[in-house]
């Protein structure tokens, strides 16, 4: 049987409507996962049978984090915040974690996790961290911004076999401080965190570039869904 994977949805403020990019449900479909959009619900009993269903879950991109959530008054370059995909994302997150389930988090989902860990971000790139690398590129999306290398010995360096790799790039947010209890697995040039890992946990990967865009003309980032799903066979 197909593994489940539930997939945090996105949120259209304008349209005030759930939405989902293709990218996200047909990478997990390639790699053999069966993804299912979740709802906007935190009530115990239905998050009860959300854990029976899903056997892993996706932290997609999308608003930034809230940073009353890691203790910080917001900046000017703060972008659009979305309460209600932070407290549903949390208590995922937090179940899922406490229940070792397979965890894959990208763009937005690295920081979503490195905050629910403990761990901070710069709020706007920007204005906090200035660099010739481009992090927030222009169209098309599917093409290479930026270099990361990848540290020896762990996860995505055994699952890719290589110790750098061309990634696109659409944040203006990133790992400040990184959470205890996760461990950084690549830089860009200018020393920001772009993957990250959980040695205590199954599988708990996140990255900060987006393999959704990527997936299907690039044989590194096909590699990260199928290690994803693979975990949950
Ligand atoms: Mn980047």
């Amino acid at each position: 049987m197909k593994p489940t994977v539930g997939v945090l949805p996105l949120w259209d403020e304008d349209k005030n409507s759930i939405w989902m990019l293709p990218g996200y449900m047909d990478g997990l479909l390639s790699a053999g996962a069966l993804p299912v959009i979740l709802p906007f619900s935190t009530e115990n009993s239905d998050l009860e049978r959300i854990f029976e269903i899903c056997d892993g879950f996706l932290f997609t991109g999308g608003q930034d984090v809230s940073p009353a959530l890691y203790n910080e008054i917001s900046i000017d370059g703060i972008n659009c915040i979305c309460e209600k995909r932070d407290i549903l994302e949390i208590e995922i997150f937090r179940r899922a974690f406490a229940l070792d389930k397979p965890i894959l988090g990208i763009c937005r989902g690295i920081q979503l996790i490195n905050v629910a860990m403990g761990g901070t971000l710069y709020q706007d790139l920007h204005l906090q961290y200035p660099s010739d690398i481009m992090h927030r590129q222009s169209p098309p999306y599917d093409i290479p911004s930026h270099t990361v290398t990848i540290e020896e010995r762990c996860p995505l360096f055994n699952c890719l076999g290589i110790n750098s790799a061309d990634v696109n790039s659409s944040h203006h947010q990133a790992i400040k401080n990184l959470a205890p209890g996760l461990k950084a697995m690549a830089f860009s040039a200018d020393g920001i965190i772009e993957a990250v890992y959980s040695p205590d946990r199954t599988f708990l990967w996140a990255v900060q570039w987006h393999p959704e865009r990527l997936y299907n003309k690039d044989e590194n980032n096909k590699k990260i869904f199928n290690a994803f799903v693979r975990s949950m066979l």
